[in-house]
Formats: C-alpha cells, structure tokens, sequence
C-alpha cells in the first residue's frame, strides 16, 4: 500500500512528503506526515472499522465534541486554539474521513511541539488530572444523548463478563485449561464489580459524557509540562464518570507497565493516584454528585478489573481483538493488570479516605 496516496484525498495546505509510523495504540495505526521543508505537520490514522463499525457515527461524534470545546475555548478568550483542541481536516469531497475501498482514514493537524508520556510524575499526574476534569467540565453541558456509542456497552462490566463468559464456552483456541487460576479470581469479584450498572438501574448513578480512553498517553504536553489537549477521541460516548478516573488511575498510577513480565514492578503508585485526583477534583468537583465523588478509587479498582476481563477474554479468544508483539502477550498483559488490581484492592482504604475530603 502506497501510504503517501492517502493524504492526496484531503484538502491539505500544503504537499506531503514522507510518513512515519507514529505511537503505541492497541486498535488504529497512526502515521506523523511530513510536508516538504522536513516539518511534520499532519497526523493521519486509519480507522480500525472491524472495532468502530459505524465509522459515520465515530466520525460525527468527534465533530460534536472538537466544535464544541472550540466554542467553550473561544468563550474563554483561548488564542492558541489549534494547540489546545484537535482540528480535522476534510476530504476533497467535504467529508471527515476517506473510504479507499478497503479501509477508513482521517487526518488531523498535527500539535507542534507537543508529546505525550507513557509514564508520568506526580506534578504531571495532577496537570493530567486538571486537563480530564477540564474536558468533563467542557463537555457537561451538552446532553449525553447527543453523542452515540462508538462501541457499544463498551465500558459496561456486565457485557463484558457476558463475553468472557462466551469465550469460556467456546474456548476457540484451547486455552480455558491453562489459566483456570486467573478464572477463578475473576468469578469471584465478579458481583462487586458490576455496582455501577446496579446503581444506574436503580436511578443512583447518572451517565456523562466520558473520554473512555484516559490513558496518560491521551493528553498532549508542552515542552515546559503544561497541558496542551486530550486527544485520542474515538471512545468519547456516554457513560459513568468512574471510567476516566478509573482507566487513568490503571494506566498512570502504575509503578510497571500494562504489559509488565516482572511483576514485581507493578504497584499501585500512591503520589500519582493523589496528584491526579487533586487536578482532577479542582476542576470536577463542583458537578459530580457525592455518589460519583465516593466510587472514584473504586473506578480504579473497576476499570483495573475491567481490562483484566478483557486481556483475558482476547487471550481465550486466540487473540482477535488487541494487537500482540508475541504470542503470549495478552496473557502476561492479564498476569500485569490482575496483580496491579490486587495492589488497588490492598491501597482501597487508603484512597477511599482520600476522596472522602470532597464529599
Ligand atoms: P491510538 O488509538 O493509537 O492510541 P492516538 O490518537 O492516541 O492513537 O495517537 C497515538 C499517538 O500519536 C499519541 O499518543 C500521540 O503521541 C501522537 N499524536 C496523535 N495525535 C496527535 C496530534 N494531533 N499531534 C501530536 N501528536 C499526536
Ligand atoms: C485500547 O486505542 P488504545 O490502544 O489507546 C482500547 C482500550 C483499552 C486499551 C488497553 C477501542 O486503547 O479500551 O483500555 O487498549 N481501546 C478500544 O491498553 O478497545
Ligand atoms: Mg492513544
């Protein structure tokens, strides 16, 4: 494939002249574009539509929610608006992505002078905290029926164990036998995860506009450590305001990585969880209800559990769903994330009388 034939179906200023693979996500592949001069200036994806099948759904989504935190910036008196808010370009034929026959592809203006982290300090932590309750803030305004669900019940515990649940059964590629202990941790937290699908039932917790994506990797940095943007949008959709605390908590508060083999390294890093939900508070704290605010560790704890699930269920599933650098990977990122659970569950008392100072 002819990679730089792409970016000919775009209404571009300027030419094209080189890409790059760019990032480390899961789902869609991503490519820095270079204009003539040597500067990068364009970012180009390919939508991964075996996972986001309504791409016109995606795309229009992301319109919804990049116009409307331009207002909100705008109204503030905001001047550097193209760092601080993604800006799509259009297609040739004033559409918001190219359908080449086989697959889905978007560009964006690329952020100058920007990066993003893997892994983070505390005084990032809480600029990272500040940036999501910010884009919550942004986005409380508008109704959470205006937006659809890219991937629906995507961050609904219940659909998920369903699924783990039909990957057990089919047991497609053999597996199941291999990894009965981590099944028998899963079954037993299983009642107590699904709380907030309980509580929504019963009129207690309310759905909002999520990012559902906050891992640290999400927020765009200046060279001087200030936030520039959220970015990665594709997973913005209705939902509970547990998963932004909980996916950035699992994925910034941890002293390893997602996928660590030593599992010695992963720990539950106590400064990051606390400057993140300081940041996080100072902007959030004023529309969430005591409810939200009392269940934000157990995001953590959920979201943790929830990817434990997932990881899980791909494995059994012979690996259809995240991309894997070798043939074990979506097991040893379980074996990761279930011991950086049993970390949250042993720190749940400690973070629990954290948050307990804004309710
Ligand atoms: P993925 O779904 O693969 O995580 P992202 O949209 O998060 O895709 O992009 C991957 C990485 O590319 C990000 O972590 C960031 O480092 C970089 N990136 C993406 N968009 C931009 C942008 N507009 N400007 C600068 N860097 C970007
Ligand atoms: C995927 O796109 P990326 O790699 O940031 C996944 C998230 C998971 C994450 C696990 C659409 O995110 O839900 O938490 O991998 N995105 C989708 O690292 O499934
Ligand atoms: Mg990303």
């Amino acid at each position: 494939m002819q990679i730089l034939r792409i970016p000919e179906a775009f209404r571009l200023e300027e030419k094209v002249v080189a890409a790059e693979r760019f990032g480390n996500g899961h789902i869609n592949d991503t490519w820095k574009l270079y204009v003539e001069g040597g500067l990068p200036k364009y970012v180009l994806q390919r939508i991964n539509h075996h996972i986001f099948k309504d791409v016109d759904l995606l795309q229009s989504n992301i319109s919804k929610v990049t116009s409307h935190i331009r207002a909100k910036l705008t109204e503030r008196g905001e001047m550097d608006i193209d760092r601080k808010a993604l800006r799509f370009l259009q297609t040739m034929d004033g559409k918001t992505y190219h359908f080449d026959g086989e697959s889905y592809w978007r560009i964006c203006l690329l952020i100058p002078r920007s990066m993003s982290y893997d892994s983070i300090t505390p005084a990032l932590s809480y600029s990272a905290g500040k940036a999501f309750g910010d884009f919550h803030q942004m986005l409380s305004d508008m109704p959470e029926d205006e937006l659809g669900e890219t991937i629906p019940d995507f961050h609904n515990m219940e659909f998920r164990l369903r699924q783990f649940e039909d990957a057990l059964q089919a047991d497609p590629a053999g597996r199941k036998k291999e990894v009965a202990g981590l099944i028998g941790e899963i079954g037993l937290r299983a009642k107590a995860m699904c709380i907030q699908e309980e509580l929504y039932r019963e009129g207690k917790l309310k759905k909002r506009i999520n990012h559902c994506d906050t891992k640290v990797n999400n927020i765009l940095f200046d060279e001087a450590g200030s936030v520039l943007c959220v970015i990665d949008l594709d997973t913005v959709m209705p939902g509970f305001v547990l998963s932004d605390m909980g996916d950035f908590i699992r994925t910034g508060a941890n002293t390893g990585a997602e996928d660590d083999e030593d599992l010695s390294r992963v720990e539950v890093d106590m400064d990051i969880f606390k400057a993140y939900a300081q940041g996080y508070m100072e902007e959030a704290a004023s529309f969430l209800t005591p409810v939200e605010i009392g269940l934000l560790p157990y995001g953590g704890r959920l979201l943790t559990y929830m990817q434990t699930v997932r990881f899980l269920t791909d494995y059994i599933n012979g690996d259809t769903y995240y991309k894997i650098h070798h043939p074990h990977h979506n097991l040893q990122r379980t074996k990761a994330q279930f011991k950086l659970l049993q970390s949250l569950e042993a720190h749940a008392t400690e973070m629990d009388n954290f948050i307990k100072q804004w309710i």
